[in-house]
């Protein structure tokens, strides 16, 4: 049968979320023509049809259907305030969306911000948050160089985007509130066909196959065998971990999977229980 949909994806164009979403398309096992400089491309080895577009754009393109799923960040999701869903969080392009004062200021809590006038790029969400916290404050929209508003005397306060925190540090500012935690979101149209529905199901699955292989590790050791139950106790597995007799009478090699949270401690814990020779691979894609 000649499969003819195909899904559409709109991704930003250049940016912070450029080479993660292309890179995940990649990981995905989804290779793309030519992505350089180019408005459209498609895939020869996935039914998927990728918009390069301004992140802006992204959410209105997905609720009209004009895409069928994108790759935004959460904050210009909420921002744009459009009917379209989040299917997975791809955790990259983390950041935070902050309220931020003059470090010479003194803060006590939001009624601080009663009167003063907040430079945004982001009036919709911070207009939420003031209400949510009943705070009457002046709202000034600009669309870069949030930072420096107050140093030019534009406003008293920020809400900006905040990674490191370098960026408002180094104008004289400091984060009092944070309005939303933000990162890469999938998100997609309400309105699906049922193939389309297809097509992102198994999208969805290998993004998640993907994600959890970059959460964990394979580790490989050597144990000497009247040690193995103790370490046995200590390694999870997918099940329960691989043991394999050792060439070296007395001795077996161990084989599981360990998580990122818990990978210092257990090796520690392993270290101590006698295993040797750990060896530390990682996963490309993970199935469970
Ligand atoms: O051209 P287009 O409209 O597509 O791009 P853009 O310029 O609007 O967005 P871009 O590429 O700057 O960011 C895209 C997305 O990346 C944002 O919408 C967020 O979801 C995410 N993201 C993650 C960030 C940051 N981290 C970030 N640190 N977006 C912007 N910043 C900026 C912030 O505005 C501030 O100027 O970085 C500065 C602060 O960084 P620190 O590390 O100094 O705190
Ligand atoms: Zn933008």
């Amino acid at each position: 049968m000649v499969q003819t949909t195909k899904l559409r994806i709109a991704i930003q164009k250049s940016g912070r979320l450029y080479e993660d979403s292309v890179q995940l398309l990649k990981e995905c096992g989804i290779d793309l023509r030519n992505v350089k400089d180019r408005l459209k491309t498609e895939s020869d080895n996935f039914p998927l049809e990728v918009f390069f577009l301004r992140d802006d754009d992204i959410p209105q393109y997905v609720e009209d259907g004009v895409a069928d799923i994108g790759i935004v960040g959460e904050n210009v999701l909420l921002e744009k305030n459009r009917q379209a869903a989040v299917v997975e969080k791809l955790g990259f392009g983390k950041c935070r969306l902050s309220v931020a004062i003059p470090r010479s200021q003194e803060y006590e809590g939001v009624k601080t911000l009663q009167g003063k006038r907040i430079a945004t790029s982001y009036p919709f969400l911070v207009n939420e948050f003031l209400k949510k916290n009943l705070v009457e404050a002046e709202i000034h929209e600009i669309s870069g160089s949030v930072e420096i508003a107050p140093g030019i005397g534009l406003a008293d306060v920020v809400a900006d985007l905040v990674s490191s925190g370098s960026t408002l540090f180094m104008n004289g500012l400091k984060e009092v509130e944070i309005i939303l935690q933000s990162q890469a979101v999938l998100v997609r149209n309400n309105q699906l066909t049922a193939e389309q529905q297809q097509l992102l199901d198994k999208l969805v699955f290998r993004i998640r196959a993907v994600k959890k292989a970059q959460r964990n590790k394979y580790v490989l050791l050597n144990a000497p065998n009247e040690k193995l139950q103790e370490i046995i106790r200590l390694l999870p597995g997918m099940k329960s971990p691989t043991v394999l007799p050792l060439a070296e009478a007395g001795w077996s090699s161990v084989h599981s999977v360990l998580s990122e949270d818990t990978f210092w401690d257990i090796i520690e814990q392993l270290k101590a229980a006698g295993a040797q020779g750990i060896l530390v691979v990682p996963i490309e894609k993970m199935i469970v």
